[in-house]
């Protein structure tokens, strides 16, 4: 009896061990690129030479997160456990050490003269006689960005035979920032809530900043500040400094320093001073006090960074004041303890007078810092957002970059897909931050691209580089799309290697990510590499920008949002043509702040890409393009091929079941087929609005004809009753139904076709404040049915709520009856727009 009792019990213990490898190996997408999952034995032999042991020279915290992530990554993909040790080698071993270290075990390691800073040295000699692996650096940093390197190369199956490669970061700055709120909200940000705050607090648990700032090292990440740059000066409160200490402790064995984004008015909100004003000594005297307060915690905090006179933060404007005077305050508070001031250049009025043709947002940025050029102290750095107006789908790239000749720079890109489809829409940006970085400013010579500008290379700045926006949430996949981490990947690479093309990103992001089937890789770099330009095809076609809803969740299409009133986002579009006129000549003049030799290119229609057409000037529909179509016809091409082009993704990922691993691959089809629907709705909208606003029809007369659609409120109606959708054309005819009963209603119709297989799609809307519940039957039979329960950035019927029901394989009669029954929850009232019957393609 007591045997039997232990031999449950022992089974037990399997049993749950055996569940929790199993949910260890479920693939959630958590460990985003770092899965180190077991090597194709094919390739394992390539390894055989890998050192069973491995040493670490010295005692610190990022040397010893080396060491144990090289043992995890190892034991994962090779399966072998590495002895581990500390000091000079006693055996063949994997050697991590700083170039001092190294060099004081090692007299005869000569540390290699192009490596410096954090960059690293992947090499193999003999240390005490034995041979080694060595993986050495002038920083600690240096030597985890190696261990990463070492272990990217197993997961990809590269051969470390004979190594011998030294990588050096393009740029010192390489920083993360997140707009995360106290209250664990985060400003654009779409993959679930704070990592970092809830409540008003710090997190009690941790782990998962851990992890983030693993991720971020891995890809050479050395800075994150970790609150919304619209700040709450309450991070400032000395009460509130022991939480932040906590973060700080987190990240700092993943060399990631701290900082934070600071309210300017904060000597005053918090101080009990009765001014912020940057010239007034006490103001001085605040900012280093606080500062010396957090170096005395936190030594290695990285500083901050401010958002001011932007949106309604405060700022030096309202003492007469510059953004010099105003940054430099703070930096020489952190300049002796080796802080740096990120001041933001996205400083606009947003109460422009839309009615005043000269007025531009675009200029903003150049006009308010360009006549700062060399005021500001040598650790304040510059952040310049991409373009000069807002992280849209296609902007020209911002002019400022090329004006600041005697002041630190660094760019800041979006990883987080404001405008760019919220990781609800594929979106791989490397494409796009590439170009901007290659493009070339002619600042005073020619080989001016933005890239060497930022890094501080083509003036010699001390510091400078790159920042993104990342915005990684609770999501189990962190950014809530699993392929939307390839943007979190590519972020970090161009900024440790600007030179790296998106092709090589997109495979190494794959290879790391989805495993080295060449099937998957093909088609998923694939689509990642068409994805921006198919997303701006059907959003905002030749640098209109976005035509998405900007004065709210910026999500859906809202061609009128941004005209008539104070933001300065305008296309211009009427009933004769569309763009914004910024020559010099005729326009805003934004044109004249480029060099002479780009301004040439930009200030002509003739010289400008058809992609920034409308950026830079207004011209009718009728105009011909270099690609030899009319504006108009383009409008309308593009947004019908970029939904062709959308719906394709669904069929490229199907092609890949058995390829990748049942959790991800039904994620990322959901995102697609909801993605797919979502495309044509946008078509749908831009291209009605722009037939109706230009009068000039569709030459292939697609426009306004959608063979098999069946408006909703043509239908029979039982209970529901027609409302008119705004703006109109985010529903197809401007119209939609809704049941306002609580006992359901109900819309039907007769199928009128031949007899044969169909799909139908079901056109509705899905709300966040309700989860109606609908059901379709054919002929009395339920065919199908679903909750609205979708998680989308909306409370109301329109084009950031619409999305489709596919109900494939129907065999469908003529005479039958098509029943769509709604039931309404809460404030969503079982809304529908259509229903498309279409043949099945088999
Ligand atoms: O793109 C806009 C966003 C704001 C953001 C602002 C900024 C943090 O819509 O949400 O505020 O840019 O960059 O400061």
């Amino acid at each position: 009896m007591r045997r039997r009792v232990l031999r449950n019990a022992v089974l037990a213990v399997v049993l749950v061990g055996a569940l929790q490898a199993e949910r260890a190996r479920a693939e959630t997408g958590y460990e985003a690129w770092l899965r180190y999952a077991p090597v194709e034995p094919a390739a394992r032999q390539k390894y055989a030479t890998l050192p069973a042991s491995i040493v670490v020279l010295g005692d610190s915290a990022v040397l010893a997160a080396a060491q144990r992530e090289v043992v995890h990554g190892v034991k994962g993909m090779l399966g072998r456990t590495l002895r581990t040790a500390q000091g000079p080698p006693q055996e063949k071993s994997i050697v991590l050490g700083t170039f001092a270290s190294v060099e004081a075990v090692a007299p005869e390691f000569h540390p290699r003269n192009d490596s410096q800073d954090d960059g690293f040295w992947l090499t193999t000699g003999k240390i005490h006689g034995v041979d080694c692996f060595i993986i050495a650096s002038p920083t600690e940093s240096g030597v985890l960005y190696g261990a990463f390197a070492l272990l990217s190369k197993i997961a990809r199956n590269e051969s470390i035979a004979a190594l011998d490669e030294v990588q050096q970061p393009y740029a010192p700055i390489r920083w993360a920032d997140q707009w995360d709120n106290l209250d664990g909200r985060i400003e654009r940000g779409y993959g679930g809530r704070s990592i970092f705050f809830e409540n008003g607090t710090v997190r009690a648990d941790l782990s998962r900043v851990a992890d983030y700032a693993r991720l971020l090292a891995s890809v050479g990440i050395n800075g994150c500040a970790i609150n919304n740059v619209n700040a709450d000066p309450r991070l400032l409160e000395d009460s509130f400094l022991p939480q932040l200490v906590r973060i700080a402790d987190v990240f700092r064995p993943w060399g990631v320093r701290m900082s934070l984004a600071v309210d300017l008015s904060s000597p005053k909100l918090i101080g009990g001073l009765d001014t912020f004003d940057p010239l007034d000594s006490r103001v001085g005297e605040w900012w280093r006090k606080k500062v010396d307060q957090i170096y005395q915690r936190i030594p290695d905090f990285g500083g901050f960074v401010v958002k001011a006179d932007s949106e309604g933060q405060m700022g030096p404007s309202t003492y007469g004041r510059t953004p010099a005077d105003a940054a430099n305050v703070i930096a020489r508070a952190l300049k002796p303890h080796g802080g740096v001031v990120f001041y933001r250049a996205f400083v606009y009025n947003h109460h422009l007078d839309w009615r005043e043709p000269k007025n531009d947002r675009a200029k903003a940025a150049y006009d308010n810092f360009h006549p700062l050029d060399g005021k500001f102290a040598d650790n304040v750095i510059i952040q310049i957002k991409h373009g000069p107006i807002d992280f849209q789908a296609r902007e020209p790239v911002s002019p400022l970059f090329g004006a600041l000749e005697k002041t630190n720079e660094a760019i800041e890109l979006q990883v987080t897909q404001e405008y760019t489809g919220q990781q609800r829409h594929l979106c791989f940006l490397p494409p796009m931050w590439k170009e901007v970085l290659d493009f070339d400013l002619h600042s005073g010579s020619d080989g001016t691209p933005v890239k060497e500008l930022v890094s501080g290379k083509t003036f010699h700045r001390p510091v400078g580089g790159f920042v993104g926006v990342i915005n990684v949430g609770m999501d189990a996949n962190w950014l809530g799309h699993p392929l939307a981490m390839a943007n979190l990947y590519g972020f970090g690479r161009l900024a440790w290697d600007s030179n790296l093309s998106p092709k090589t990103i997109a495979e190494e992001w794959t290879q790391l990510t989805f495993g080295n089937d060449p099937a998957a890789v093909r088609i998923i770099e694939d689509m990642q590499l068409a994805s921006w330009r198919i997303y701006e095809s059907y959003t905002g076609p030749l640098g209109a920008q976005t035509l998405t809803d900007i004065l709210g969740s910026h999500y859906g299409p809202g061609v009128e949002s941004s005209e008539r009133n104070d933001w300065g986002q305008w296309h211009r579009a009427d009933h004769e043509g569309i763009g914004m006129d910024r020559s010099v000549a005729t326009g805003t003049g934004y044109a004249g702040q480029y060099r002479a030799s780009v301004a040439k290119v930009f200030e002509s229609v003739e010289t400008t890409p058809d992609e920034l057409l409308l950026f830079f000037h207004h011209v009718p529909y009728t105009l011909v393009l270099h690609s030899g179509n009319t504006v108009i016809q383009h409008i309308y091409d593009s947004h019908y091929e970029g939904a062709e082009r959308a719906a394709d993704y669904v069929r490229q990922w199907q092609s890949l079941k058995g390829h990748v691993d049942e959790e991800r691959y039904a994620a990322v089809l959901a995102r697609l087929e909801y993605q797919a629907g979502h495309a044509i709705v946008w078509r749908d909208a831009i291209c009605n609005w722009f037939l109706r606003t230009s009068g000039i029809p569709d030459a292939k007369s697609r426009v306004g004809n959608y063979p098999g659609r069946i408006e909703a409120e043509a239908m029979q109606l039982q209970g529901y009753v027609p409302v008119d959708v705004v703006p109109w054309e985010n529903a197809s005819r401007g119209q939609a139904i809704e049941c306002r009963r609580q006992q359901g209603c109900a819309a039907s119709f007769r199928f009128a076709g031949s007899a044969g297989p169909y799909e139908i799609d079901v056109r509705y809307f899905d709300q966040n404040n309700g989860q109606s519940k609908f059901q379709i039957s054919v002929s009395d039979h339920v065919v199908n049915e679903w909750v609205a329960n979708d998680h989308l950035p909306a409370t109301k019927i329109g084009g950031d709520s619409s999305t489709r029901r596919r109900i494939t394989g129907l065999a469908l009669h003529p005479g039958d009856e098509i029943r769509i029954e709604g039931m309404p929850d809460g404030e969503e009232h079982a809304p529908l727009d259509y229903v498309e019957v279409h043949r099945s393609e088999e």
